[in-house]
């Protein structure tokens, strides 16, 4: 089966997205999620001014022949622009291998695992109590796990708290925002955020937190530490991961389980850290690590150290990633929890999908492929906006810190 022809669709119902559709000469279509937030274009123009010309012509059915020809071939590997290119084009060649197989993509994957996948919900709000009654209106719905952020008093606008309650969206200016920041305020509220949410919600919902790399690693080890009382089940991007050996000093303080790596792009960003079994789930995710090839690659590796998965699933990943992911969370044997930030109405217009949540978990549904189309005509009424995330400063001098 030869590809004849790949293109990118970049469109904007709400936010961006990038997809790459592949085209082949037995008439199957594929699709991959290509969105890296902020800096969407770069990957669409790597897609098309480097990779697309590269694919035509090529077996659709060599999906690992044509990774190890995207990665190595390019001479300058990893990178998150790189990696999400590939795994666009490896997104859609599983979606057309699955396709050519009339099979869901978790059959050909190594089949069902569970009976559905267990997400977390994102309850978030401008102080305690907001906060608190967000967490309970999750429970309602019927999530078994749930992460919870406030805001924090005394500093004005701080990460996972948005404008409303459910869509958050931290991309939200034509230019970087300027977040403050101090860890000192952060490191006294959020055991007190979590005291209240534990006390309202009771011992057995799992609550998560993203700590979104804004601690040192001794603060880190302070909040998990402050934290083990109300059992969390994972404190997220404690400290920046670049350096590996950061959660030693962490995971020698706590016990509170450690996640981390919705930013890395290849398995050589967290070999050490799941070889020395310095964390507890990997948040690597379709869309940015390579795709369903190398992500499994990961979670295999991750398995021998008992380190579990734990996908990015923000709304800045699209309905494409959510789908493949949800296949993917379906057959992995060491699964741990998938995120879940519901996309908006119009989102879910442009992508269709056979994906559903019920009372905490999510189903892939049975289609054929990874059940995700794109109606490229309604997309094309979505023009690309220019969008950042935020930077983040020391409320009291300044200083550039970590967002
Ligand atoms: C966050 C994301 O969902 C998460 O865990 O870290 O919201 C992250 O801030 C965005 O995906 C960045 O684009
Ligand atoms: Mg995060």
């Amino acid at each position: 089966m030869k590809i004849t022809h790949a293109r990118v669709i970049v469109c904007c119902p709400g936010r961006n997205f990038v997809t790459l559709k592949i085209e082949t000469d037995e008439g199957l279509t594929g699709i991959g999620d290509a969105t890296l937030n902020g800096r969407e274009l770069a990957v669409a123009s790597y897609l098309s001014e480097h990779v697309i010309p590269c694919l035509i012509g090529r077996d659709a059915h060599q999906i690992e022949d044509i990774w190890q020809y995207l990665y190595r071939g390019a001479y300058w590997r990893r990178g998150p622009v790189t990696m999400s290119a590939i795994a666009a084009v490896d997104t859609a060649l599983w979606d057309i291998k699955a396709k050519a197989a009339n099979m869901p993509l978790y059959q050909l994957l190594g089949g069902r695992s569970r009976t559905g996948v267990m997400v977390y919900g994102h309850a978030n709000g401008r102080d305690i109590s907001q906060t608190v009654e967000e967490v309970l209106r999750h429970k309602e719905m019927g999530y078994l796990a749930i992460r919870a952020q406030s805001g924090v008093p005394g500093l004005d606008k701080v990460y996972g708290v948005g404008k409303g309650t459910t869509f958050y969206e931290p991309a939200d200016a034509d230019l970087p925002g300027e977040h403050d920041w101090s860890s000192e305020k952060y490191l006294l509220h959020t055991p007190r955020l979590f005291e209240a949410v534990r006390q309202a919600v009771g011992p057995d919902t799992h609550l998560l937190h993203d700590v979104h790399h804004r601690l040192t690693p001794i603060e880190a080890a302070r909040l998990g530490k402050s934290l083990e009382p109300f059992h969390l089940f994972w404190m997220e991007d404690a400290t920046p991961a670049e350096n590996q050996e950061a959660f030693r000093l962490i995971r020698q303080h706590t016990t509170t389980p450690l996640a981390v790596g919705e930013v890395f792009n290849t398995i050589w960003d967290c070999k050490d850290l799941i070889q020395n079994q310095l964390i507890d789930y990997i948040r690597t995710t379709v869309v940015h690590a390579g795709g369903i090839t190398h992500l499994r690659r990961i979670a295999d590796f991750a398995a021998m150290f008992q380190v579990r998965t734990g996908c990015h699933g923000a709304t800045d990943l699209s309905p494409v990633c959510m789908g493949a992911a949800l296949h993917f969370d379906t057959w992995v044997p060491n699964f741990g929890v998938q995120e879940l930030m519901p996309h908006n109405e119009l989102t879910n217009e442009v992508f269709a999908h056979a994906y559903s949540f019920d009372k905490g978990l999510m189903h892939c549904g049975e289609t054929a492929g990874h059940g995700v189309e794109i109606d490229e005509k309604l997309a094309a009424k979505y023009p690309y906006q220019r969008a950042y995330l935020p930077v983040n400063r020391l409320a009291h001098d300044g200083t550039l810190t970590n967002w």
